[in-house]
C-alpha cells in the first residue's frame, strides 16, 4: 500500500501506455507541459465540434468512445477502496458498479462512518447525454426506535446495481469479502472514533478499544453477511436471516424492515445555475442539497474565496434550525467511467459510530433519527451529492463531489464555483484550505476549527467569524472529507481530501 492521499495511476494492460503522469494522453505534438493544456482543451473542443457536425449529418453518429480519452477515476476515503472500485471498471464494470464497490468497502475499512447500517443518497449524471441518469434516495427510515432506523444503504445500492450496473452483484461484493478475510489496516480515523465511544456501550467498545493504528484486522462476522447479501441479495437482510438480530437489538419492527423502498428517479434532483455552472444534486426536504441550493441562491459567488468561511457561516445564521441540526458524519465515494458517466454516493450513520450498537453481523447501527427533526418518514440527512458542469462550454469543468453535511459542503462548493478559482486555483487549495463546522445550541452559536491535517484559519477569517457572533471551537477528529473529481477539457483531475486520508485514483 502506498503513502495515503496520493494519485496514483494503476497499470492496466490496454489503457497504462498511452497515460502520462499527468492524467493526459501522451501525444508526440505537445511536449511541452505549459503548453499541453492549451493545446489539450482546443484539441478536445475542437474535436467535440466536429462531432457535433458528424452527428448533424449522420445522426446514427454517436458521441463515441474513441474520441473521448478513456479516463475513469475513483476517490473514496481509503486506498483499499478506491483501488477496489477502481479494479471493477477495469474488468469492465462502469463507474456506477465503481463506486458501489467502494462504498462496501468502506464500510468494512470506516465501520465508524458508514455501513450496512446506515443509509444514504447516490446521484448518477450522464455527461454524454447532459441528464441525470438517476438519483436514489435510500435514507434511513424510521420504525419504532426513536435513534435507530430502518437502514437503506444495501437496498439502495442493490437498486443502483441493478438499474444501471454492467458488473454482476456477486463481482462487486467479493472484493470487500476477501479483505474482511485477509485482513486490512486500522485507519487512524478509526482509531480517533475511540473517543467518542459512550461509557456504557459493551459490544462496541470490547471490539474497538484493542485496536491500534496499522495493525492488521479482519472481519469474518462482516465478510459472512456480505456473502449472504451477494448470494442472497437484500431479502436477507430486510427480511430474512439478518433481519432478526437488528430487529431485536434496536426493536424495529419488521414490517417496516421488509416494507423498506428506495426513493428513486431522476425528479428527486434538481439542477439550478450558478456563476456560469449546472448545480446537481437531491434536492429532496430534509436533505442537505435543499438547503445546497437555498444557501446557494444568496451566496455572492464573486465574493473573494477568502471569505468563504464567514459568509457560509453568515448564510446559516439566518437559518437557525439547519444550524442547529446534529453534525453529519459519512462517507463520499465518487467514480466516472470512460462513457462519462459520473456517480457521487453519499452514506453514512449519523454521527460518528451512529447508536454504537454493533450486531454480531459484523456493522454497527445508524442512530439517524436522534440527528434532527423527521421530514416525512425519513430521517433528515445533511448529506448532498453533487455535480457541478460548467454550462455554457461543452469542454468546460465538470466537478463530482458530495458531503456528509452540507454546512461544510457549502464552504467547498463555495470554493469550486467561485469566479476567482475557475482558471488557476489547484483543486487541491480549494480542498486543502479550512473549512469549519457551524452548529448551534440553545443560546449560542459556534464554529469548529480544524487544527491538524489542514492550514488553520487566517486572523482575518477569525474576527470575521468573532464578528458574526461564532464563539470558536476546536473541531472534534475524524474531521469529514469531501472528495472530489474535476474534468476540464479531455483531462481528469481527482483529489482525496487529506482530512479523509484516502486516495484518488485514475487510469
Ligand atoms: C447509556 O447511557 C446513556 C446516557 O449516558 C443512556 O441514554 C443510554 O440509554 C444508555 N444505554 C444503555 C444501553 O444502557
Ligand atoms: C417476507 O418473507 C416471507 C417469506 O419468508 C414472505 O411470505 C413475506 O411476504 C415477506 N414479506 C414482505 C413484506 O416481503
Ligand atoms: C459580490 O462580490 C463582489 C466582489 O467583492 C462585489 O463587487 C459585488 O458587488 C458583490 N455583489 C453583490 C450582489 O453583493
Ligand atoms: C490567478 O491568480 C492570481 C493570484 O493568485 C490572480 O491575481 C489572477 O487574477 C488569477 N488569474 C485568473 C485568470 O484567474
Ligand atoms: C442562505 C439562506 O438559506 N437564507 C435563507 C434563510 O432563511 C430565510 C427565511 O426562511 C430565507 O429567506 C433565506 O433566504
Amino acid at each position: 500500500m502506498s503513502a495515503p492521499n496520493e494519485t496514483t495511476a494503476i497499470n492496466s494492460t490496454n489503457s497504462a501506455p498511452y497515460l502520462s503522469a499527468d492524467r493526459s494522453e501522451l501525444a508526440p505534438l505537445f511536449t511541452n507541459p505549459q503548453e499541453t493544456r492549451g493545446l489539450r482543451l482546443i484539441a478536445g473542443c475542437f474535436t467535440i465540434i466536429s462531432l457535433l457536425i458528424s452527428l448533424a449529418l449522420a445522426a446514427q453518429v454517436r458521441y463515441g468512445n474513441h474520441q473521448v480519452a478513456p479516463h475513469g477515476s475513483v476517490v473514496s476515503d481509503s486506498s483499499y477502496c478506491s483501488r477496489i472500485g477502481a479494479s471493477i471498471i477495469e474488468k469492465g464494470g462502469n463507474s456506477v458498479d465503481a463506486a458501489i464497490a467502494a462504498t462496501f468497502c468502506m464500510g468494512l475499512v470506516h465501520p465508524h462512518l458508514t455501513g450496512l447500517g446506515g443509509g444514504g443518497l447516490m446521484l448518477i449524471y450522464d455527461h454524454r447525454q447532459h441528464r441525470i441518469k438517476d438519483c436514489l434516495d435510500f435514507r434511513v427510515s424510521q420504525s419504532k426506535n426513536r435513534d435507530v432506523g430502518i437502514p437503506g444503504l444495501v437496498a439502495g445500492l442493490y437498486q443502483a446495481h441493478y438499474l444501471h450496473g454492467s458488473a454482476s452483484w456477486e463481482e462487486l461484493l467479493a472484493p470487500s469479502i476477501r479483505m474482511a478475510r485477509s485482513g486490512f489496516g486500522v485507519s487512524s480515523s478509526l482509531i480517533m472514533a475511540k473517543r467518542s465511544l459512550i461509557a456504557n456501550v459493551s459490544d462496541l467498545r470490547t471490539w474497538l478499544e484493542p485496536l491500534q493504528q496499522g495493525s492488521i484486522i479482519t472481519s469474518p462476522q462482516l465478510a459472512d453477511t456480505l456473502s449472504i447479501i451477494s448470494a442472497l441479495g437484500p431479502d436477507a437482510f430486510y427480511n430474512g436471516s439478518l433481519t432478526k438480530e437488528m430487529v431485536e437489538k434496536a426493536s424495529l419492527s419488521p414490517v417496516d424492515m421488509a416494507r423498506y423502498r428506495v426513493e428513486r428517479g431522476p425528479s428527486l434532483c434538481s439542477e439550478h445555475i450558478y456563476n456560469g455552472y449546472k448545480v446537481i444534486a437531491p434536492s429532496l426536504s430534509g436533505t442537505g442539497g435543499e438547503f445546497m441550493f437555498k444557501a446557494l441562491d444568496h451566496l455572492n459567488l464573486s465574493a473573494s474565496i477568502e471569505s468563504t468561511v464567514p459568509l457560509v457561516g453568515q448564510a446559516l445564521l439566518g437559518n437557525q434550525s439547519e444550524l442547529s441540526w446534529r453534525i453529519h458524519s459519512g462517507s463520499v465515494v465518487v467514480a466516472t467511467d470512460r462513457s462519462d458517466l459520473y456517480v457521487s454516493i453519499v452514506s453514512g450513520l449519523g454521527s460518528v459510530l451512529g447508536s454504537q450498537i454493533l450486531t454480531s453481523s459484523g456493522f454497527i447501527l445508524n442512530n439517524a433519527m436522534e440527528m434532527a427533526p423527521m421530514v416525512g418518514s425519513r430521517a433528515t440527512h445533511l448529506a448532498v451529492p453533487f455535480i457541478c458542469v460548467q454550462n455554457l462550454f461543452v469542454c468546460g469543468q465538470r466537478l463530482i463531489s458530495g458531503a456528509p453535511d452540507v454546512r461544510d459542503g457549502l464552504q467547498l462548493i463555495f470554493r469550486l464555483l467561485n469566479s476567482e478559482t475557475y482558471y488557476n486555483v489547484s483543486l487541491k487549495s480549494l480542498v486543502d484550505a479550512p473549512r469549519v463546522r457551524f452548529t448551534a445550541s440553545t443560546n449560542e452559536v459556534q464554529a469548529w476549527a480544524e487544527d491538524r491535517q489542514v492550514p488553520a484559519l487566517s486572523p482575518v477569517e477569525i474576527a470575521a467569524l468573532k464578528e458574526l457572533g461564532f464563539k470558536l471551537t476546536m473541531a472534534q477528529l475524524p474531521y469529514p472529507s469531501l472528495n472530489v473529481i474535476r474534468k476540464f477539457g479531455d483531462t481528469v483531475d481527482p483529489y482525496a481530501d487529506p482530512r479523509g486520508m484516502g486516495e484518488a485514483i485514475y487510469f
